[in-house]
């Protein structure tokens, strides 16, 4: 879709005024304008998603599914509001797909016990990447060494792509889950998912899609994709921290055992027998994180507002910037050149270490991160203990990309 005028100017997005939304953009950090580039951690929320926190604490905080009083109806009408935006965000079919949990992490840990301890026996195999979070290889491990299954790992080029020759090649009877990111937290690669997901399928063996940091730069449509589980995190959604959403294609769903069990999620229980509830409760045991779930819903109509045509060209036109700025400066090294990229860049400086990169900028009030970004096998592919990271939203600038250009020449000044 054409979002840019002849000027080159994305038609209708102006980020002055999106940045007026977000009240921590405001802020001084060390005495200078705060420089937040430390998106793929955590975004910032705008006043609507902190307004609706306070709104439902001020005027309806009540448990939901269980009163016939007022407040318990508007609390749960409210929470199950937010469940048809995410069914509607992801385009899953219906709402009984849209599981709430506390984020990307328990997500996968739920389709891996409950999931992978149904389908996973000794000798059978799960599919992850090289680039994969920690929390999309960890359960997986956990799984094969209780289930004497194994973990197989597709391989990455040194742009940060994947071979996906290897990867057809790892797909076969004893195949029972992939499970893949969609773009990569460490490098920005956005994957072929589509590709994965279609090769998958021509084995009959299900994917999950690892959507942390893919919500936030792109639209995601889990019917087009056809991926059989997809999670994200809301705090990197410009939402609050503590909830995230699991879609799970509900054949799925219905086959898969309960994760946890409690109030919520039974139809009946005696000592004798329990019987579960209907999805998607059958998998949200006890009291849910009610009032964040309703301001993930808030965030979603915010980021949807403005719309994804319109953050993708500009995230895209930052990225670029930001590359071309960086790869001018010599004596740093971009980790991750993948040709699909989103919003973020890791570099390495020759003989500094990561850490005193971030610590300079905080002194410029330049926020990025530094580490292994809690993808410890990933740094070793590339050689390094960790990189320094800047990561993108919609609300940054090109200034602030010459403002951390400026910071890291600053450090090379002091380690010359
Ligand atoms: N998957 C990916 C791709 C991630 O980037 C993250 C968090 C997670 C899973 C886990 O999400 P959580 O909300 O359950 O913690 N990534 C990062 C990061 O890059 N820096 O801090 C957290």
């Amino acid at each position: 879709m054409a979002v840019t005028n002849s000027n080159g100017a994305i038609r209708g997005f102006d980020v002055q005024a999106i940045r007026r939304d977000f009240p921590i953009l405001q802020q001084q950090v060390h005495g200078k304008p705060l420089v937040y580039l430390d998106n793929a951690a955590t975004s910032q929320k705008p006043k609507v998603v902190i307004d609706a926190l306070v709104n439902y604490y001020t005027a309806v905080n009540a448990n939901v599914h269980r009163g016939v009083h007022y407040l318990s109806q508007e609390a749960t009408a409210d929470y199950e509001g937010a469940r048809t935006r995410v069914k509607k965000f992801l385009n899953a079919v219906d709402e009984s797909e849209i599981v709430f949990v506390r984020g990307t992490t328990e997500g996968i840990n739920l389709v891996a016990q409950s999931f992978g301890r149904t389908n996973v026996g000794e000798g059978d195999e799960v599919i992850i990447s090289a680039m994969e979070h920690h929390s999309n290889i960890v359960p997986w491990q956990i799984l094969c060494e209780e289930k004497k299954a194994r973990l197989r790992i597709v391989p990455i080029n040194d742009d940060g792509e994947l071979l996906m020759d290897e990867y057809e090649k790892m797909l076969g009877p004893k195949t029972k889950l992939v499970s893949i990111v969609h773009v990569s937290n460490s490098l920005g690669t956005i994957n072929s998912v589509e590709q994965i997901i279609a090769m998958a399928h021509s084995h009959g063996v299900p994917v999950l899609l690892d959507g942390a940091q893919a919500v936030p730069h792109t639209k995601v449509d889990v019917q087009a994709l056809d991926c059989d589980f997809y999670v994200f995190s809301g705090h990197k959604l410009f939402g609050p921290t503590g909830i995230g959403a699991l879609y799970g294609k509900r054949a799925l769903l219905e086959a898969m055992p309960p994760y946890q069990g409690g109030g919520d999620m039974i139809r009946s229980v005696t000592f004798e027998k329990t019987l579960y509830n209907d999805l998607p409760y059958k998998f949200e045991a006890g009291t849910p994180n009610i009032a964040d779930t309703i301001a993930l819903g808030t965030a979603i109509d915010y980021v949807t507002s403005i719309g994804y045509d319109k953050i993708a060209s500009y995230e895209h036109e930052l990225l670029q910037y930001g590359t071309e700025r960086l790869s001018e400066i010599k004596d740093l090294r971009l980790i991750g050149t993948a040709k699909e990229k989103a919003s973020i860049l890791a570099f390495v400086l020759d003989g500094i270490h990561p850490h005193d990169i971030g610590t300079i900028l905080d002194t410029e009030g330049i926020a990025i991160r530094t580490g292994h970004h809690c993808t410890q096998p990933l740094m070793d592919r590339f050689g390094v203990p960790a990189t320094a990271r800047a990561s993108l939203a919609f609300y940054n600038t090109k200034e602030e990309i010459d403002a951390l250009v400026e910071g890291v020449q600053e450090v090379l000044g002091i380690f010359s």
